[in-house]
């Protein structure tokens, strides 16, 4: 093992730890709680339009929980 990818291993199994199971972008859920809001999700993907959220928010509660997130991902709505 190389001098680099021992100070990357411990860094990679906080990484996995710290992500929900399952495993949301923590790039985009910027607070962390699971779920991506409308301003989360607009912070990198600007095109995203509050209706194409809407629609993806199956629930309606203005969140996309992890199902929802993987419908949308599996339509091709969000980023995989
Ligand atoms: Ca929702």
């Amino acid at each position: 093992m190389t001098r680099t990818l021992k100070l990357i291993a411990p860094i990679a199994v906080l990484t996995a730890l710290a992500v929900p199971s399952f495993a949301q972008d923590a790039d985009i859920d910027i607070n962390g709680d699971g779920m991506y809001s409308y301003p989360e999700l607009q912070a990198v993907m600007p095109e995203l339009s509050e209706d194409d959220f809407t629609s993806m928010d199956t629930s309606g509660d203005g969140l996309l929980d992890a199902d929802e997130i993987a419908v949308a991902t599996e339509a091709g709505m969000l980023p995989a």
